[in-house]
């Protein structure tokens, strides 16, 4: 057997159904001989998304594998990688090299050497023989502990060697860790003698599947709940102990119980620095519970540590707290839900006026709030994109069911959205798949829409166009004012007929969720959507000092 037919008949073995990317690399080939759907993008950034995608919406269940060639296409794949690794998401990445004797030879591009720093596992294939452990090593280092992409390089002399049969290969165990138990009644200790703590999830009870267990918590501790932006959907929003989900922006009641809380417990969460995420007030007792020791306590001090998954470290919390409760709650739970309703209900009504707004050009707000109410949550999926739409989505759009929301942002990469509705369409085709982005987002994978048309995957993008870099604006006023810097034009819709899928320009208020139900509606009959909305300019952001 070839190398190539080697390396498919391994992914095979791993459970891999489908393989995106971009030519030339001969596992495409031998993928397609091996029955293994091969997904073709316009560039490589979009298809790794994708294949991102894939392993976040599954919690790593599935994991969504790229390949590229050497050279060109591995250099071009570098920000789909840095964005993966930004955000820890398990990826299997599987450029093509030059020829091993030529390989540490200058200009050529070695991946095993230039994506070091942003995988958790790199290596180059070095003796076909050798392909069955090299792999092993990949999978069993994407499948365990701290999620990241990892890279295996095929130096493209390799793929024409013969590889012994048999291969001598099974799937890479996946296994989990616990915490120490010691820790756990401690942190179990320093919950219950707290008087107003509040729980912050990360994307680890996402790849826990910890969803239940958090909610356990929770209403035992009678504590409210947030989550980073990439932990959106661990909890349900509509619930009453929810304060929504951190980020750039944040809800009212988030802000007031962050605040005044005396204790806060991370669960699977890094509490990474970043302007993308809450920034965790001074003063507290903070209690960090993560799989992966190296982040702990590495942007802010830590009282209390728990390293361990998610799941397990909330089963062992859950089974300490109940039995320090006696069967008897603390009785705080009214308390706790009126004051976050009575928050929630003074923040909406706030909001009220831009989430309804009928002014033209359209208020970003409005769309957002028509589709949240149009669409039907539990079986849908979706993401923002980099800039004001992030921002203006993630406070107000109420996720019920996990998994539902692909939040993002460790790193933001423009244009990163459309990639992520298609991976998670691929991965759950009965799903509406949404991205919402704006007019500089689409301007670096605009491109890849055909894809979504070529390749059968329907997805409804939502384009906030307001012809600029709104975001932008306070940042760069002189070069706005004397060259335009900030400008953008293009017609988005017409873009995506001229792709050969649905496209509709809205400008009229009355049309939002019109337009959103035809788009909806060719979605189901297998059409790729962009639904393009003229939006106002907006500046005002749900922020908190
Ligand atoms: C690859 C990349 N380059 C630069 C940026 C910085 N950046 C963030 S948002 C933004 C402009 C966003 O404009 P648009 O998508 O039209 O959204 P708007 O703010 O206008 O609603 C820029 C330049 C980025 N996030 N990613
Ligand atoms: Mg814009």
């Amino acid at each position: 057997m070839k190398a190539a037919a080697a390396i498919a008949e391994i992914l095979k073995r791993e459970g891999v159904t489908f393989l995106i990317g971009y030519p030339v690399n001969t596992i495409l080939e031998a993928a397609a001989e091996a029955d293994i759907r091969t997904i073709i993008v316009r560039q490589e950034r979009t298809g790794l998304h994708m294949a991102d995608a894939v392993s976040r919406v599954t919690s790593g269940q599935k994991i969504g594998v790229f390949a590229m060639q050497h050279g060109p296409g591995s250099e071009n794949a570098f920000g789909g990688v840095a964005q993966a690794y930004g955000d820890s998401v398990p990826i299997v990445v599987l450029p093509g090299g030059y020829p091993r004797r030529i390989t540490n030879v200058a200009p050529n591009f070695n991946s095993a050497l230039n994506y070091r720093h942003v995988t958790k596992w790199c290596e180059q294939v070095t003796l076909s023989s050798e392909i069955p452990n090299v792999m092993r090593r990949a999978f069993t280092q994407v499948k365990n502990g701290r999620p990241r992409p990892v890279l295996v390089e095929v130096p493209v002399d390799i793929f024409q060697e013969d590889v012994a049969e048999p291969i001598n290969y099974t799937p890479a165990l996946k296994t989990r860790t616990a915490p120490d138990p010691q820790a756990v009644a401690e942190v179990a200790r320093v919950l219950m003698g707290a008087e107003r703590p509040v729980i912050y999830a990360g994307q680890g009870v996402h790849y826990a599947r910890a969803w239940k267990q958090l909610r356990e918590l929770a209403e035992l501790l009678e504590a409210p709940v947030t989550t980073s932006l990439q932990g959106k959907s661990a909890f349900p929003e509509n619930h009453p102990l929810s304060l929504g989900s951190g980020g750039r922006s944040v809800s009212k009641q988030l802000h007031h119980f962050l605040t005044n809380s005396d204790v806060i417990f991370g669960i699977g969460c890094s509490f990474t620095t970043t302007n993308y995420g809450v920034t965790m007030p001074k003063g507290k007792v903070m209690i960090q519970a993560t799989l992966d020791a190296a982040d702990l306590a590495k942007d802010i001090a830590i009282d209390h540590a728990l390293i361990g998954d998610a799941g397990l470290t909330l089963e062992a919390l859950i089974a300490e707290v109940k039995s320090r409760l006696g069967g008897k709650p603390r009785g705080r739970m009214a308390s706790v839900t009126q004051q976050i309703a009575t928050l929630k209900a003074e923040w909406l009504q706030q909001w009220m006026p831009r989430l309804t707004s009928s002014g033209t050009p359209l208020s970003p707000y409005r769309v957002i709030w028509d589709l949240l109410h149009t669409v039907d949550l539990g079986s849908t999926i979706i993401t923002h994109d980099a800039g004001s739409p992030r921002d203006q989505i993630s406070p107000f759009w109420e996720c019920t069911a996990p998994l539902s929301y692909i939040g993002w942002g460790k790193t933001t990469q423009l244009g990163y959205g459309l990639g992520l509705a298609m991976g998670a369409k691929l991965a759950h085709p009965d799903k509406l798949c949404i991205n919402v982005w704006g007019d500089a987002a689409i301007g670096f994978t605009g491109m890849d829409f055909e894809t979504a048309v070529r390749e059968r995957i329907p997805i409804l993008s939502v384009l906030l166009n307001n012809f600029s870099m709104a975001i932008e604006l306070k940042v760069m006023p002189k070069a706005t004012e004397k060259f335009r810097s900030t400008d953008i034009s293009g017609n988005y819709a017409d873009m995506a007929k001229a792709f050969g899928g649905y496209g509709e320009r809205v400008t009229d208020p009355g049309e939002i969720v019109s337009a959103i139900k035809r788009g909806i509606v060719k979605t189901q009959e297998g059409t790729p959507v962009l639904l393009e909305f003229i939006t106002e300019k907006a500046v005002d952001f749900s922020m908190y000092p």
